[in-house]
């Protein structure tokens, strides 16, 4: 009998980083909150079900609240510790809120059901990790941070090595390996964690996209360098931009001494039900989801390409993707070589796409690159182009110190601003990150006025809810009745259409093909 007394651990991404990599963020709480038993069943090492970009998906598409989403998943997921991935500074939006923001956000989450916050700065300027760092702190829960992964001329082994070495002395319970393009191979995976787990007396995960092909092979490795937590995806929601699954990982290792325990056909069935579930979502998948490559050689991680194509295809010029994909590696060099996560990703897309459809580089250039270039997001990694520095912002002074030290409170006047449209101190949360959408959302809950985005793009699924025909009703068959509630309606193919039904809360589908 092998000894399996070393085994990995998994946490499971499909409720959050799963479907933000393969659906757009698009998928609802209706949908999750079936499986909850099943995932919950399982022995996770911990779910991973909100931030990112879970939350302003919530307020800006599906109409939902992201705090009710979180406590509703919290009750339904009792034993399973739960976590969020925080953009430090920037929590789950694109800016650097004023750290009385950050403390009450950490906070509620923690108090909401967070048990492990995920925190990067997306500079890895760890000064914009201290303010949630503490704030994860002082709420007793799981400081978890991470190294954003990159490939460049200013980071190697080391200097990743001495990263991590500085954010464990910060406090942090754990460190991870946060490789959100795919760029890690598995030579490089073995030496990077071999090297961390000998450095480090806390626990090392690795979090890394499949979007290459080569992720699947970087989780052996590491497990071969001593890593004894790593990131899957229920099979439903895995491989491509999105992650390894964890059914292949658990079978991988059966009967080694890093058997995970975990029992396959369970986290197979499970990945049935949610296989049936991604096909209402049919409109949101991407062709820029598949596994390629590219990735290795332009660096772009695929949640920022499909947002690219979307981008350049509301401007006509998706035929021009080619040439921004060779942009963005020069503008990045430009900027110091920042790793390409959020925001960072947005502003060197945005940058490389105005250098391409100008026909000039830098004919004009976005106040985030402005702002980016005067230290307003932290120190960049590397040096930036000077050139470009005094073009985009003459000689103003660059900021030298914590971003956020030059923020004052936010709360109060964010408080006296929205008044009782925040009916809680989360309301007000939602308003402090999201202030045009997040007014909306809470003025759209009030008036009882919020529709979901539509999930086909076209047809009778855009009427306001208080034209359309009910869709909640009770049904009585021989005797025995049933709340069936419509949740979506999928796209006509060839004249008949996928109705999506939660019966007694219980996700089905049904054919339906109108009569001529
Ligand atoms: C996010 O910030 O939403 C990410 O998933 C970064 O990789
Ligand atoms: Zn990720």
């Amino acid at each position: 009998m092998p000894d399996t007394t070393d085994p990995v651990r998994l946490t499971e991404l499909v409720l959050r980083d799963g479907h933000q990599s393969l659906i757009a963020t698009r998928l609802r709480t209706e949908d999750m909150l079936p499986v909850c038993p099943a995932l919950d069943a399982i022995g996770y090492h911990a779910l991973e079900v909100w931030g990112g970009a879970t939350f302003d998906a919530c307020v800006r598409f599906l109409k939902e609240d992201p705090w009710e989403r979180l406590h509703r998943l919290k009750a339904a997921l009792p034993r399973t510790p739960l976590q969020m991935l925080l953009r430090g500074q920037n929590l789950v939006g694109y800016r650097h809120y004023a750290d009385d923001v950050v403390e009450a956000f950490v906070a509620r989450a923690a108090a909401g059901g967070i048990d492990i916050f995920r925190l990067f700065d997306s500079l890895n300027d760890f000064r914009n990790l201290e303010v949630p760092l503490a704030a994860v702190k002082a709420s007793g829960k799981h400081a978890q941070a991470a190294l954003c992964y990159t490939v460049s001329p200013v980071h190697d082994r080391a200097s990743f090595v001495a990263d991590a070495k500085q954010l464990v002395a910060m406090g942090a319970d754990s460190i991870a390996i946060k490789d959100m393009a795919g760029l890690l191979t598995p030579y490089a995976t073995y030496e990077l964690v071999a090297a961390l787990v000998d450095a480090l007396e806390v626990p090392v995960h690795l979090h890394t996209h499949a979007t290459s092909g080569l992720a699947a092979m970087c989780h052996l490795k590491a497990v071969e360098a001593g890593c004894r937590h790593l990131d899957t995806c229920s099979g439903a929601f895995a491989g491509g931009t999105s992650h390894p699954a964890s059914e292949a990982l658990v079978a991988a290792l059966q009967e080694t001494p890093q058997d995970t325990g975990l029992d396959l056909a369970a986290i197979r069935r499970l990945g049935d039900g949610l296989r049936e579930v991604r096909t209402k979502y049919a409109r949101f998948e991407s062709e820029f989801t598949r596994e390629d490559i590219g990735v290795q050689l332009n660096q772009i991680p695929g949640g920022m390409m499909s947002n690219l194509a979307n981008q350049l295809r509301e401007q006509n010029a998706l035929s021009r993707i080619q040439e921004v994909f060779e942009e963005i590696p020069r503008v990045r060099a430009e900027l110091g070589y920042p790793p390409l996560v959020t925001p960072n990703s947005q502003i060197v897309a945005s940058q490389a796409v105005m250098n391409v459809l100008s026909g000039e580089r830098y004919k004009a250039i976005t106040n985030e690159v402005k702002r980016y270039l005067l230290g307003g997001y932290g120190r960049a990694p590397g040096p930036v182009d000077e050139a470009l520095r005094s073009r985009a912002v003459g000689n103003q002074p660059v900021a030298q110190g914590r971003p956020a030290d030059q923020l004052p409170a936010e709360l109060p006047r964010l408080r006296e601003a929205i008044g009782d449209l925040a009916e809680r101190e989360e309301d007000l949360l939602t308003f402090a990150l999201f202030p045009d959408i997040g007014r909306d959302f809470l003025a759209g809950r009030r008036e009882g006025s919020l529709v979901p985005e539509p999930l086909e793009e076209t047809g009778t699924a855009r009427r306001p809810v208080a034209e359309a025909p009910p869709t909640d009703f009770v049904i009585d068959v021989h005797g025995e009745s049933y709340e069936v509630q419509i949740t979506g309606v999928g796209r006509d193919v060839g004249g008949r259409r996928q109705v999506y039904l939660s019966l007694d809360g219980m996700p089905e589908a049904v054919v339906f093909e109108p009569r001529a």
